[in-house]
């Protein structure tokens, strides 16, 4: 492989680019108009503008895509995360041209693509799953035999549904006829595909998920877990690895448990297998992620590889070049994923320019980053800054890290979850260990973050009049 293209923007496709480079494989950058300017395409080797700047005329163009490829002469396609990433037709297409697709095949991608035929490969498999049912139900008298049988709360989801859409929660059984009306006809139009079924409703959930890695020899390694708890409506916001609630026994079984789901869909490349923890640490496979994941790199922190290298020398048809027995954790590393967002306003995008943008550098500190001082941030994408990855030999210091390099993360022009973050990495719940799925809810409010502004600038206040008032003692005005 001696060109790939990378169909991405932003900080993922400087993150693949950064490594193909360091193989000693050329670049190739596409962007859309609104992205003519950014870092992604000056660092590559060539760039290629493929259309205007709204995602359907641009970064989501597979075909105008591969035929870029084509005149280029380009071997593989990384697809990095969202956009084509999780596009079982791209994947095939791109493959049918003769080309490289660098992750799964399309038949993994398209399995994994709906919930329930991945619950129906991974059922020879012993994958503990959450009670319920792995069918279809259209049947209301079904629905209720099953949700009695399994006790309420239960859940509602859509097959085709993710990042928690078409989700229902029922906490009482005269409630069930109505709400899986509202989920079939939410599904269908929101995905085209009606299908519904029920599980038991895990009520405060920890999300926890294991990085695995597929070659085409028939080895599969997992890269151990991610602790992602920390998210707001259903967006991560804060990662971690290690998970401080896995045992060393745990954490084996987990991983275990991820490497056979990879083997019940002939995985081949980075994928992340997700699961859901109770509070009695029983866990139970969700779903899984068949592309490379934003929160990658708190992995490659602690286990030292780099995924990107794996994943093109896995699409290269290489054999992996390591062992399980070879991969250990070190350290413990954290990541905020810096958005302009305004957490004082319900997170609403905070678009404009970037008047100041600096970034804080330092021992253990890594930012994954796209943007630069001066840019506009374009409406039309995820409004991702960049993440900001901390990594220590301990989980307190690295906390204590990533709160020094969020002061020394310098951002103007818009607002931002740097301060966000400060609320996580400080609060009790999470310095403890001690919190799920609900922490943002449970916890945070803009009032909290407020005074906390309030108390800053009282303090800045306090010691800048401290400060006037030493200097009255020591410095003598000229007299007349
Ligand atoms: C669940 C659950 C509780 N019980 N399934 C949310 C997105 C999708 N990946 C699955 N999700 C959940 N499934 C059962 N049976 C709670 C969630 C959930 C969640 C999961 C992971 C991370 C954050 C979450 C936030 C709310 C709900």
């Amino acid at each position: 492989m001696k060109k790939i293209l990378i169909a991405n923007r932003g900080e993922i496709a400087l993150r693949v680019m950064k490594t193909a480079k360091k193989m000693g494989i050329s670049t190739v950058a596409v962007f859309s108009e609104a992205d003519r300017n950014a870092p992604h395409v000056r660092f590559a080797d060539e760039a290629v503008c493929i259309g205007e700047a709204p995602s359907n005329k641009s970064y989501l163009l597979g075909d105008k895509i591969i035929e870029v490829a084509l005149k280029l002469n380009v071997d593989g396609i990384h697809p990095g995360y969202g956009f084509l990433s999780e596009n079982a037709d791209f994947a095939e297409a791109v493959e049918k041209k003769g080309l490289t697709f660098i992750g799964p095949k399309s038949k993994a991608i398209r399995i994994m693509g709906s919930k329930l035929a991945a619950k129906e490969a991974v059922k020879a498999y012993n994958i503990p799953m959450v009670p319920g049912i792995d069918e279809a139900i259209t049947d209301v008298a079904k629905a209720h035999e099953i949700a009695n049988e399994i006790g309420y709360p239960v859940l509602i989801k859509a097959s085709a549904g993710g990042g928690g859409k078409g989700m229902r929660i029922v906490e009482k059984e005269e409630d069930l006829e109505s709400q899986m009306k509202r989920a079939i006809s939410e599904a269908t139009s929101a995905f085209g595909d009606g299908s519904v079924f029920v599980e038991k409703y895990v009520t405060s959930p920890r999300h926890i998920e294991i990085q695995v890695m597929a070659d085409t020899h028939g080895n599969v390694l997992h890269f151990f877990e991610r602790e992602c708890s920390i998210q707001r409506r259903h967006q991560k916001v804060v990662e971690e690895a290690p998970s401080s609630v896995l045992t060393p026994e745990l954490r084996q079984e987990m991983g275990i448990a991820a490497t056979k789901v990879a083997e019940a869909c002939d995985y081949v490349g980075a994928g992340t297998v997700e699961f859901l923890m109770d509070a009695d640490l029983n866990f139970y496979f969700l779903e899984m992620n068949t592309r490379l994941q934003v929160e990658h790199p708190v992995t490659e922190l602690i286990s030292g590889v780099d995924l990107v290298e794996l994943q093109i020398k896995v699409a290269r048809g290489e054999e992996l070049p390591l062992k399980q027995e070879d991969l250990k954790i070190h350290g413990h590393a954290m990541e905020l994923r810096v958005y302009a967002e305004d957490p004082l306003n319900d997170f609403l995008p905070s678009v404009g320019n970037l008047e100041v943008y600096k970034l804080p550098v330092g021992e253990g500190i890594r930012v994954d980053n796209g943007f630069e001082e001066g840019m506009d941030i374009p409406i039309y994408y995820d409004p991702m800054l960049s993440k900001l990855i901390t990594y220590g030999e301990t989980r307190e210091e690295t906390i204590e890290l990533i709160l020094d390099a969020i002061q020394n993360y310098k951002v103007k022009g818009v607002q931002t979850t740097l301060p966000f973050g400060t609320f996580v990495f400080k609060h009790d719940a999470f310095r403890s260990g001690n919190f799920d799925t609900h922490f943002v809810k449970n916890y945070y409010s803009p009032e909290i973050l407020e005074q906390e502004n309030k108390d800053e600038a009282e303090i800045a206040a306090m010691v800048a009049l401290y400060q006037y008032l030493e200097d009255q003692k020591t410095v003598k005005l000229p007299s007349n």
